[in-house]
Parts: structure tokens; C-alpha cells; sequence
């Protein structure tokens, strides 16, 4: 007597019509957000940042704080609060557990916003408009932005970096 056998079940058997119908579905939809991933890099409102640079995220951080130096008007809870430069650039850093410095920014004006993080992997989603991006030390990602809107926007981290990790945000004031 043989310990193994074939089992004998209808997997063995040809796949059956309704079976077939639904992964020529899945194929399909597998094929259509691939394709329309890049035709909304070009014709899509709202794009991911293809425009990034490598920095050590120590020469990031000096960056940053000559930045909030230069162009510091007021603070919220201790958190310098900057406008951006005449060249309409600014910076936002990520490290545990916060974002700095918060970006007052006017509407209808675009801002170049140099994104980095001094130590882990952070995420920004801006809320509550959702719009989310990698932040990773050792590479700047350039956002650019034009507000359409103005008010207070506040910034989470949706990318797990360690134990303060769900009380890290930032905020993004724009104003008219
Ligand atoms: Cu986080």
C-alpha cells in the first residue's frame, strides 16, 4: 500500500468556465492599473515627486536649520513656523517624532518644498486632503505645491518608524 497518492479532487480538473472569467477580469484590472499608473504621472492632477536628489540627511539637517533661521516669522508650541524663500523654496524635515518647520504658504503660490528625514524612514500625508508621500533619509524629494485653498493642514506620519510614532505630526498654514 502507497503512503501517497494522488488526491483525488477537482483541482486536478480543467479550471472551470466561471473560474476562467474571473481571472481574465483580474488580469485585465491588473493591466489597467499599471497602464493608467503612468498615464496619470503625465495627465493626473495630482503627481508623484520625480525630481529627487541624495543628501546625507547631516547636511540636510544644517540645510533645514539655515532655512528656519532665515525665514522664521512666529512659532506654534515651540515649533518655528517659516515662509519660504523668495525663490518660493522651502523645507520640511521628518525625524522621530515630528516635522519641522511648520510651512505657512500662500494660496496660489508655488512652493518647491525640499522633503527629507534626519534618521528613519517617515511618511507625509497632508491631511485632510490626503496626499501622501515617502520621506527617506539620505534622498530629498522635491514636492511642488500650489495651495488651492487656504486654512490649517495638518501632517501625519503613515509610515511605522517607532514607539512616538503615532503621536508625529506637522502642519501646513495657507494663507491668502
Ligand atoms: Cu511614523
Amino acid at each position: 500500500m502507497s503512503a501517497l497518492s494522488v488526491p483525488n479532487t477537482r483541482y486536478l480538473e480543467r479550471v472551470g468556465r466561471d473560474e476562467r472569467v474571473w481571472l481574465l477580469f483580474a488580469i485585465v484590472w491588473c493591466l489597467f492599473l499599471f497602464v493608467i499608473m503612468y498615464v496619470w504621472q503625465f495627465f493626473g492632477s495630482q503627481r508623484t515627486p520625480i525630481e529627487s536628489y541624495r543628501i546625507e540627511p547631516s547636511e540636510f539637517r544644517t540645510l533645514t536649520q539655515e532655512y528656519v533661521a532665515g525665514h522664521q516669522v512666529g512659532d506654534v508650541n515651540g515649533v518655528p513656523v517659516t515662509v519660504p524663500t523668495e525663490q518660493g523654496e522651502a523645507f520640511l524635515a521628518a525625524r522621530a517624532f515630528a516635522f519641522e518647520p511648520v510651512l505657512q504658504l500662500r494660496r496660489g503660490e508655488s512652493v518647491r518644498i525640499y522633503l527629507s528625514s534626519y534618521d528613519y524612514q517617515h511618511g507625509m500625508s497632508i491631511q485632510p486632503l490626503n496626499l501622501n508621500f515617502q520621506v527617506l533619509p539620505g534622498y530629498v524629494y522635491v514636492v511642488n505645491l500650489t495651495p488651492t485653498s487656504t486654512g490649517e493642514f495638518g501632517i501625519v506620519c503613515n509610515e511605522y518608524c517607532g514607539l512616538g510614532h503615532h503621536v508625529m505630526s506637522g502642519r501646513i498654514i495657507v494663507t491668502d
